[in-house]
């Protein structure tokens, strides 16, 4: 996992996410105190999916919530005012709703298809569209983006990406993180 994380954060990624849903409690704060050492190392920050208080014990800079996870207003609770809180949104009366409770970013998707969320709708570019248009905290398009339909998703109007199996499987993680930075770099000098 660091080799990988450490390509993609050579090849510019500029936050990372600790998503595992099958580490035990105390794998997770172990894997994200090495993870916040390495990201640290780059001056990138950390988020850790799911768990407020591995965020804390690893002393990462953030959490990711899901819809059906805590209330942003307790994770900041628990993180106090200067860490990051994320939330996951799939429609834009929930982006208003995030954005209403003080979210700092959102995640709009899943945009495509994905077996790394299997079972949930793809959203499509309609709703980065909306996003992009009504919320004013940073927008995070997520979900089926690769390297072939990231400018799909930057002409709707995303501005940041994020992708798993995109770059964590692929054998050159730095490569893929390069090209899609390029993309939203060109996409941002056209607007
Ligand atoms: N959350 P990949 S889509 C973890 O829409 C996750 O909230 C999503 O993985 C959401 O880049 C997703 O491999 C999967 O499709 C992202």
């Amino acid at each position: 996992m660091l080799e990988v994380i450490e390509s993609a954060l050579r090849g510019g990624a500029d936050i990372v996410q600790l998503r595992d849903k099958i580490s035990s409690k105390r794998e997770l704060v172990e894997k994200a105190k090495r993870l916040k050492d390495l990201t640290a190392r780059y001056g990138v920050p950390l988020i850790v999916n799911d768990h407020p208080d591995v965020a804390l014990a690893a002393d990462a800079d953030g959490v990711h919530l899901g819809q059906e996870d805590m209330p942003i207003s307790v994770a900041r609770e628990i993180l106090g005012p200067k860490r990051i809180v994320g939330l996951s949104t799939h429609r834009i009366e929930q982006a208003r709703a995030a954005e209403w409770e003080g979210a700092d970013y959102i995640g709009v998707g899943p945009v495509f298809p994905t077996a790394t969320k299997p079972g949930r709708q793809a959203v499509t570019t309609a709703y980065v569209s909306q996003a992009a248009a009504d919320i004013r905290i940073p927008c995070v398009a997520i979900g089926g983006i690769t390297e072939n339909n990231a400018d799909e998703v930057l002409k709707a109007g995303a501005r940041r990406l994020c992708a798993v199996s995109a770059i964590v499987g692929h054998d050159d993680p730095e490569a893929v993180c390069r090209r899609l930075l390029e993309k939203i770099e060109a996409w941002n000098s056209k607007t």
